[in-house]
């Protein structure tokens, strides 16, 4: 049998799990059961939480595990609704956007978002410009720029975010929501269904949410909007290729909202836990500046061609997903009876992915602490055990928006590499916080103008 800590009746181990901090305590249970799987009791139900990279390979097995929109998925649903997301499997509606979104993700397409990236990235390099030797909140400005980035690119909308000191209310209302997605995933929901005020702030934010959806869209109603392949465009005009099916007013709704939020909340923490990697590990920044003095010289504008030709950078982008994953776990489902490694698993049992120990556990990583580029070199990561790293997710519900972020991401650390020396006086130490996904909390950063060959 599967071992785990003792519970208590009713609530099983959930109350033993911090709410505010859940992937922190787990990730400390699953170095503690060296079986690499664990059981816990939550409020009544068995959760199994794997980390041991050969266990991994079996629950990423979709013939025999599916993705479940349960637990906290299940709250994140009431306001993604049947968005790609919290979309279940038996739902058609998932493969219709599936297959209309697919082609806004294809590399012809990142190549079609890049004069807007660049523009947005420039509004970031601008800002900080003028903010020389401040103390810069550096997941605030990340959150800035992939918002504006994918609003602008999948909506031709502009949050104009750094054009204000406050977040958008959007941003905030957003937190919030996320945030109370992971409290309630570890309430009983007698106790959700009791604190009403929190209820009330939970739906008025769900609702100011929806209301700037409706904006983007009647927005672009408006302006008759033919033409425009973009993710709004697609989902307006296009039909499923296979079905001939159109997505329903409501469904756009619920993927508006789901592109803006997973469009842009894991890709700013990917960017603020890269930039802490690169401060404390001088020789990789030594590199990446080398880098991109000599693929952006002076003032080169960047094109997607070079962006498509760096190395170190996507290798730091790598290396930063395998010892912070924005998303910390995903969850699957047994499909029926089957087994995990030596383990008899039950039809309908939930099992928790937790990134945190695969993507350093020993078996599959040496020195795994270690911020170690060089593991992306071509020749090492072909041995990489196949299932011990999974950042984006699994099989067909893994991250549509891979390319998308990666592609972002290398584009946003180049520009700022190149113009500015990084720095950060305090040496802040990581203190991740979590709001569903992870970000490093009160993070800072100090810069100035690099001179060349510096
Ligand atoms: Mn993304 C699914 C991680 C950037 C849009 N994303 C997932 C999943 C992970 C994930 C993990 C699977 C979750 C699950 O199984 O429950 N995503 C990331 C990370 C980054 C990221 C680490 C950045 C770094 N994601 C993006 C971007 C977009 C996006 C950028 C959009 C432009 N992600 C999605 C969508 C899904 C998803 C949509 C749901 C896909 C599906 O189920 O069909």
């Amino acid at each position: 049998t599967i071992d785990g800590p003792k519970g208590l009746p009713v609530f099983g181990n959930a109350l033993q799990i911090p709410k505010d901090a859940p992937n922190a305590y787990l990730s400390e249970l699953a170095r503690h059961y060296k079986e690499g799987v664990f059981q816990l009791d939550l409020l009544g139900r068995t959760v199994l939480f794997v980390s041991d990279p050969d266990l991994v390979a079996e629950a990423c097995d979709e013939s025999r595990f599916y993705k479940p929109i349960e637990r906290a998925l299940a709250v994140v649903r009431d306001f993604a609704g049947d968005g790609l997301f919290t979309a279940r499997e038996d739902e058609p509606v998932w493969g219709h956007a599936h297959r209309i979104l697919m082609p806004a993700f294809s590399r012809r397409s990142m190549k079609a978002y890049f004069p807007q990236m660049l523009e947005i990235c420039e509004e970031l390099i601008a800002s900080w410009e003028s903010r020389q030797g401040e103390d810069l909140s550096v997941a605030d400005d990340m959150t800035r720029l992939t918002l504006d980035v994918i609003s602008l690119t999948g909506f031709d909308y502009r949050f104009n975010s750094f054009r204000s000191p406050e977040l958008h209310p959007f941003l905030q209302a957003m937190g919030r929501s996320l945030t109370e997605a992971m409290l309630r995933n570890g309430q009983l929901p007698l106790v959700t269904s009791l604190k009403r005020k929190q209820e009330a702030a939970y739906r008025a934010d769900i609702a100011l949410m929806q209301e700037l959806v409706d904006d983007v869209i009647r927005r672009r109603r408006e302006s008759g909007g033919k033409g425009t392949g973009d993710l709004l465009g697609l989902m307006l005009e296009a039909a499923d290729p296979k079905t001939g099916e159109r997505l329903s007013d409501e469904n756009i709704r619920n993927q508006v909202l789901t592109f803006l939020i997973a469009g842009h909340e894991t890709t700013s923490g990917l960017l603020s836990f890269a930039l802490y990697n690169l401060l404390r590990n001088p020789h990789v920044l030594a590199q990446a500046y080398a880098e991109v003095d000599r693929l952006l010289p002076g003032d080169t504008v960047p094109t997607y061609e070079t962006i498509m030709k760096l190395d170190v950078i996507p290798r730091v982008l790598d290396e930063t997903l395998r010892i912070w994953s924005p998303i910390p776990v995903f969850g699957v489902k047994s499909r029926h009876d089957t087994t995990l490694g030596p383990f008899d698993v039950p039809a309908g049992r939930n099992v928790v992915i937790l990134l945190e120990p695969l993507h350093r556990h020993p078996k599959a990583w040496e020195r795994p602490e270690e911020f170690d580029i060089d593991r992306w070199l071509p020749e090492r990561k072909k041995e990489h055990h196949p299932s011990a790293y999974k950042p984006f997710g699994n099989g067909e519900r893994a991250c549509i928006g891979r390319q998308f972020a990666l592609a972002e991401a290398r584009l946003a650390l180049a520009m700022l590499l190149r113009r500015f020396a990084i720095s950060d006086r305090d040496a802040y130490r990581m203190k991740v916080k979590q709001t569903l996904t992870l970000k490093p909390e009160d993070f800072t950063i100090q810069v100035r103008a690099r001179k060349r060959h510096e």
